[in-house]
């Protein structure tokens, strides 16, 4: 892909020559802050991701290096952005295995939160599952999904499937609940909110459910969602015709973020106690 920036596809030359040292130690400050807490955390597949991408290196990484190694791994690789993109533009990039970073690092002062997703967010959260074989194709998955609901009008429904797995989702393991999600494992305080918090929900992952489950992207979640293992993530979304459904969703009412169904899987029956802290 030449570098040269595309108004249609939205990427960026990195420019990771201009980042100053403030701007990587911004990056090794985070990357030690999280490395310390994950182990236990985290599930091995991310543990596993950030090692083989050797991602503290100096500061924030060049993606050039960073691509020839994950492409390597997977297929995948990194391109910049400026933030968020549109929906159908981040579709395309994921059903193609390139994942969309931006390319800027929060401010010193904004270490623990920021709407918008960093370099940190984007390349320490996400990538480190790109390595998962599993994983990568489940993300290829979703974005093809994405491509074919953006012409069913379902982007809201499918949007949350994202939110609840790639962004915000536990895995069962032997040793207890691990984080897979890239919101979490990128945040200090919902790393540990998110798995030992008598707050919220965890519930066992169940596709129809979950979609009908509305999220808030302003303060930790009120309920996760727990899958058995990645290969049981795929499977759903790739065995799933989602047209039929949408249209079953769209009969169906919303449920209450903090609604737990007769039906639920529970992992933890939350206190709830955690009220919106205004942002
Ligand atoms: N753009 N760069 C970027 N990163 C995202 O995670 C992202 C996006 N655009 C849309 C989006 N996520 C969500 O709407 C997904 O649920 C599709
Ligand atoms: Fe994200």
């Amino acid at each position: 892909m030449n570098d040269a920036p595309h108004a249609a596809d939205y990427t960026i030359p990195q420019g990771w020559e201009h980042y100053t040292q403030a701007e990587h130690d911004t990056w090794l400050t985070l990357y030690d802050r999280q490395t310390k807490i994950l182990p236990g955390r985290a599930c091995d597949a991310f543990l596993h991701g950030l090692a083989a991408l050797d991602l503290r290196g100096t500061g924030i990484p060049d993606f050039r290096a960073l691509s020839e190694k994950l492409r390597a791994l997977t297929g995948w690789q990194v391109v910049a952005v400026p933030g968020l993109v549109p929906d159908d533009v981040f579709f395309e990039h994921l059903a193609n295995r390139r994942f969309p970073a931006g390319n800027f690092i929060r401010r010193p002062d904004q270490l623990d939160y920021l709407q918008e997703p960093d370099v940190f967010h984007d390349v320490f959260g996400h990538v480190p599952m790109l390595t998962d074989p599993v994983f990568a194709d489940y993300m290829q998955a979703y974005g093809q999904g994405g491509l074919r609901a953006g012409g069913l009008g379902s982007l809201s429904r499918l949007a949350r499937l994202y939110w609840y797995t790639v962004e915000f989702g536990l895995l069962r393991t032997a040793g207890g609940l691990r984080i897979y999600g890239a919101g979490i494992v990128s945040s200090a305080t919902e790393t540990v909110f998110a798995v030992e918090d008598a707050s919220p929900h965890r519930l066992g992952f169940d596709l129809r459910r979950l979609m009908r489950t509305p999220y808030r992207i302003d303060d930790f979640q009120q309920v996760y969602f727990v899958v058995d293992s990645l290969q049981d993530l795929l499977d759903v979304t790739v065995n799933t015709d989602f047209g039929p459904l949408y249209a079953d969703l769209a009969a169906s009412n919303d449920l209450a973020i903090t609604d737990i169904l007769p039906d639920d899987q529970i992992f933890t029956r939350g206190s709830q106690a955690r009220v919106q802290v205004v942002a």
